[in-house]
Parts: structure tokens; sequence; C-alpha cells
């Protein structure tokens, strides 16, 4: 929240033609070959974590991170993750399918991500 709102500032900040700092190097290209990542906005902006690729760990998103992500990159040409609404791999889940990305998640699919993998799809 507080990266946020620090993001937030500096565009009120930033007005007119002057770059605006923090927003400039939110990308898609921000997430690594052979890296999962999720962001907790629109547009691959705000990353919330990135994993490497082949971990059947399900790691819990904690903090900040947890109920935000909103979009996602998978640069794994090899493996599917998999991501789910309730903490442990419980409840709704979503697929980062292989070497694909969304900007953009369907709603029902906003701001719910509480756990996820870097192997074995869902
Ligand atoms: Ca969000
Ligand atoms: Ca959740």
């Amino acid at each position: 929240m507080r990266i946020k709102n620090l993001i937030a500032s500096a565009m009120i900040v930033g007005t007119g033609l002057v770059l605006v700092p923090g927003t400039a190097s939110a990308a898609l290209s921000d997430c690594d070959a052979a890296y999962m990542c999720l962001w907790g906005n629109n547009d691959f902006k705000w990353m919330l974590t990135e994993r490497g690729q082949g971990s059947s760990t399900i790691l819990n998103l904690s903090g900040d991170a947890n109920d935000e992500m909103d979009s996602w990159a998978n640069k794994s040409t090899t493996h599917s993750g998999c991501m789910w609404k309730d903490a442990n791999g419980s409840g709704d889940d979503q697929t980062l399918g292989r070497n694909q990305n969304d900007s953009n998640v369907a709603p029902a699919n906003s701001d719910e991500v509480s756990s996820w993998r870097t192997a074995y799809s869902c």
C-alpha cells in the first residue's frame, strides 16, 4: 500500500512534461526470463512478487501483496503455475499459463489471489 501511495503522489506531482518516477520502469519487461511475476495493478504495474519457475511449494502472499493481483506474467517456456483465492492453495484458482501473460484479469479474479506456486499448473 505504501508503494502505491508513493506512486500516486508522484503522479500528482509529476504533471505536465515531467517524467513520472516510479512508473517509467513498470512494465512486462520487469519480469525476468524463466520467472513468474504478479502485479497489483493492471498493465504490469506495482510488482507484488516474482519467483523462478518450477517450484511446487505453495507460498502465501502476505501483507500488502495479499488480495491485490490484477496482472501477471509467466516467462517460463517449460512450466505452468497456479494462483489461488485463499491461502495454502485453496479456493478459486487461476492458471499461470506457460509463456503467457494477462495485463488485466477478469473482474471476478481481481484482488483475490492469496497463494501460488510456479509448477504443476492448477
Ligand atoms: Ca489490485
Ligand atoms: Ca484472497
